[in-house]
């Protein structure tokens, strides 16, 4: 009978909420400050789960509070809906796409409604839209306008099972990130975003988001970009007219150089073995034979032993002419700074592991027993005064012998001009001699590629380029977007490592306006994470098919005031949303350079421990939960089960106990007897103080999203309420009145259709979610009071609930302006006053 109540009262303001229009963002006449408050739009892969229910919840907690606080506050919805689940179950069942994806998109849609999330829904948008993914074409053209959509052939990252390329950052430990499957490498002309552009941008501006970011995410976000920064050192090669440039992080230790490696994969290294003998030839091919089947995991692993293959020519080290073997080694990676090495095995544990393996010399070049602060070191000597040998000597720590690479701090020896200085200085010096004779320069790398856009695969926003049959490359006109995804009637889905779209001849092929020849369109799709990296600003114009987005919303309500959601978006999305961003920044269309100003990310809802997964048939349904308990209870349950960003284990989560909490807080509205328009002064002092503290503590709870600590404190607000009601004061108390709107007014963030309700049953109009948070009294936020004693001539006459930390002339004021000891003091002449703070306040009288 409860439960059905409870899906009574869901129902009932779901549907005032609708009606109503109660969550829809204030227009451009609304003059209150606004908040963007967005969570990371939903895959719609089925229906919602126990990860959305939580998602979801943290924003709207978060949205409801700034609608409490007096904001305008915008907080869409729309689907993130193209991508290869959709493809994949299409092809299973022979269907279309679309069909599963706009399906699992109006199941998910309910899922929403029936949880009570404050969504303003006009503004929905689907990412496989056409309405939509014009814009991906838009944007397409703009980056190419400005050089930063490009083609290149060039080894790309492969998922046999998917039949498409992925991006680096969909690589995970060597495995598509989807489907789990040995990604491989594969040579093929595609098409990328030249993110590397705005490497150092990506990196700096981190800064601004300190504090605002979870640390780790912004590390994740570094370590991702990966700064490196050193010089680029030109060494001429024995036979070969154009010299061949290093980067490397320590042009200090050139003169520490005693071999040279080449990645067997570059073509530096095919080019510089042509010549050769042929049993060098034969040796190297395989190798690279070899070498090509290793993941780039596995050559940077540095626990594998080192392997290699001596080419047989010599490189000229630029800064003592010594002769160099090169050699190529599979450690060297053929797409990270040049594809070569200078080697220098005394200082970098790669090239030491390497020497000893084929017997290479070792030159120590950094003394690192060497004092670098300036002070003389302490010199200790023996009885006899002979100096006692206590600083480690080079010999003793000879990486040759020790196995060691000496990689630390120290003074220059070996090397020339450079002799004496600190390792710091050396570089510095170093760079400017290069730079002198012509011979380097110097230079940053970054582990950051080119972001790879193109996908062999149907679902997916049409790359709006025209191939001609003379190799022309023509962009579609503006005009003429979006490019439509052609019906899939009659096309194969199955993945063949050419995108389906190739053969569907009467979409292929058209004609160019411009010159009227025939064209080709670019058959591949683009990458989804294309979709996602500008959305938030579509919610801002989702119904505008002239524009993106307008400029003037976006400086309205942008960048997002809060983002939320999971961690595992922590370098794809994130990084590509910012990068956007930065480029939308300098076309002058918005006036902010990062997009997200706070991010939370929540973490896994568990069970038993374990991550949920249908194979493990370990799953909490979301709709059985919401059928089982009500909405509100499971917002309940998921908010109180822990920090935030901490997993929740489902099996700790008692949703009974949230049900028994809601029920209580409702049956405190009905028992309020007071009338509707009593005034809050007065009343039962404890719970006035208890019903403050919470007013007083909740908005910083909220802002530090402490959402479990809030409930927490309701929790004791409703059981100090009932306690009052049952211990005399009784339901007519103005006090219980006002700690029950109190209750109403915060629970709308986590229980809405409760917090309604009770709203509703108090004798006000709805609705609570626009009720402004009142202010705490500060008068009432005494902290630790104790009760203090009042005698008067030896007789107890008051007691006072006062702070424990209260002074003695405080306390006596107090005691002297209380009625009951006035009344007893009388006109009595006080002969003495005792005042023992805080416990008792003692008058002697006479008369
Ligand atoms: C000489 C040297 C001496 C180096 C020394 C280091 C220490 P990070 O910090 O990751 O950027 N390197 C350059 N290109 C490489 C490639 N394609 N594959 C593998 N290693 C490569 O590393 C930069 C250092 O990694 C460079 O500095 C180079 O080795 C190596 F005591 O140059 B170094």
């Amino acid at each position: 009978e409860e439960s059905s109540s409870v899906h009574a009262i869901q129902a009932k303001w779901q549907k005032y909420w609708a009606d109503d229009e109660t969550f829809l963002a204030g227009g451009a006449e609304d003059t209150r400050p606004r908040k963007y408050v967005l969570a990371m739009f939903p895959y719609p892969s089925g229906d919602l789960h126990m990860g959305h229910a939580e998602n979801y919840l943290y924003s709207d907690i978060v949205a409801r509070f700034w609608r409490h606080r007096g904001h305008n506050v915008l907080n869409p919805i729309g689907w993130d809906s193209f991508g290869l689940p959709a493809e994949n179950a299409a092809i299973r069942r022979g269907a279309d796409p679309r069909e599963w994806t706009y399906q699992n998109i109006a199941q998910q849609k309910e899922g929403f409604k029936s949880y009570g999330v404050s969504f303003d829904w006009t503004r929905e948008l689907h990412t496989s839209d056409p309405e939509y993914y014009h814009w991906n074409q838009w944007l397409f053209l703009k980056l190419h306008e400005r050089g930063l959509a490009y083609r290149k052939k060039s080894p790309v990252n492969w998922c046999p099972n998917d039949q498409t390329v992925l991006a680096n950052e969909q690589v995970v430990d060597g495995r598509c990130e989807r489907c789990g499957a040995e990604v491989i490498k594969k040579k093929l002309t595609q098409w990328y975003f030249k993110i590397t552009d705005y490497a150092d941008r990506l990196l700096d501006d981190l800064n601004q988001l300190e504090g605002s970011w979870p640390h780790k995410v912004l590390q994740m976000q570094r370590n991702w970009i990966g700064r490196s920064v050193g010089a680029d050192v030109d060494f001429v090669i024995e036979g070969r007219d154009e010299p061949v440039t290093v980067f490397s992080t320590r042009p200090d230790t050139l003169h520490g150089a005693t071999f040279f490696v080449v990645a067997p994969d570059a073509e530096l290294a095919s080019e510089l073995v042509a010549d050769a003998p042929d049993e060098v030839r034969e040796r190297f091919q395989e190798y690279l034979a070899k070498v090509q089947k290793t993941t780039d995991i596995d050559r940077q692993a540095t626990d594998r032993p080192k392997t290699g293959v001596f080419l047989e020519r010599y490189a000229i080290n630029p800064v003592n002419g010594e002769k160099l073997p090169i050699w190529a080694a599979d450690y060297v990676l053929a797409d990270y700074g040049h594809g070569a090495v200078m080697a220098v095995p005394a200082h970098d544990q790669r090239d030491l592991d390497f020497a000893r393996a084929f017997d290479l010399p070792v030159k120590v070049v950094v003394d690192t027993t060497a004092p670098i602060t300036g002070a003389m070191p302490v010199i200790e000597v023996d009885d006899e005064g002979v100096p006692i040998d206590t600083l480690p000597s080079l010999d003793d720590q000879h990486p040759s012998v020790t196995g060691v690479a000496l990689t630390g701090e120290g003074r220059m020896i070996n090397s020339g001009e450079l002799n004496g200085l600190s390792k710091r200085n050396a570089v510095a010096r170093a760079i400017e001699q290069l730079t002198a004779k012509g011979t380097g320069r110097a230079a940053k790398n970054y582990r950051l590629r080119d972001w790879l856009i193109s996908r062999q695969r149907f679902w997916g926003t049409p790359i709006p380029m025209l191939h001609a049959e003379d190799g022309r490359i023509i962009p579609v006109p503006e005009d003429q977007l979006p490019v439509k995804l052609p019906s899939v009637e009659g096309l194969d889905l199955s993945p063949k490592g050419a995108s389906p779209l190739g053969a569907a001849e009467s979409w292929v092929r058209t004609v160019d306006q411009a010159s009227g020849d025939p064209v080709l369109r670019d058959p591949d799709t683009m990458d989804t994470f294309v979709d996602s990296s500008w959305y938030f600003l579509r919610f801002l114009s989702s119904n505008s098919d002239q524009v993106a987005f307008d400029p003037a919303e976006a400086a309205r309500w942008a960048p997002v005031d809060s983002y939320v959601g999971g961690v595992e978006h922590a370098i794809l999305h994130l990084l590509y949303a910012r990068f956007i961003t930065k480029v939308l920044f300098d076309m002058g269309l918005i006036d902010f350079t990062e997009p997200f100003s706070s991010l939370i990310n929540q973490g896994m809802v568990i069970l038993d421990g374990a991550k949920m997964s249908k194979s493990k048939g370990n799953l909490v349904l979301f709709q059985e939960e919401l059928d089982k308990f009500g909405a509100d209870a499971l917002r309940v349950g998921l908010a109180f089960a822990g920090p935030v960003e901490d997993d929740k284990d489902w099996a700790d989560v008692s949703m009974t106990g949230a049900q028994k909490f809601l029920a209580r807080a409702l049956r405190l509205s009905h028992d309020v007897s007071s009338p509707v328009d009593v005034l809050f002064k007065g009343g039962d002092a404890a719970l006035r103080r208890g019903t403050h503290r919470l007013l007083a503590d909740a908005p910083a709870l909220v802002e530090h999203t402490k959402f479990n600590v809030l409930v927490a404190r309701l929790m004791e607000l409703v059981n100090l309420t009932r306690k009052t009601i049952d211990s005399g004061a009784g339901a007519a108390d103005p006090a219980v009145r006002e700690a029950t709107e109190t209750i109403a007014v915060m629970l709308d963030l986590i229980a809405p259709h409760t917090a309604e309700e009770m709203w509703e049953i108090l004798g006000h109009e709805p609705s609570v979610a626009l009720v402004s948070w009142r202010q705490a009294d500060p008068t009432l936020l005494v902290e630790d009071s104790v009760t203090a004693v009042v005698q008067v001539g030896g007789k107890v006459r008051a007691q006072l609930e006062v702070p424990a930390r209260i002074g003695e002339a405080e306390l006596e004021a107090l005691a002297r302006a209380d009625e009951r000891v006035i009344r007893a003091l009388g006109d009595k002449e006080i002969v003495r006053v005792v005042v023992r703070a805080p416990k008792i306040v003692s008058f002697a009288v006479k008369g």
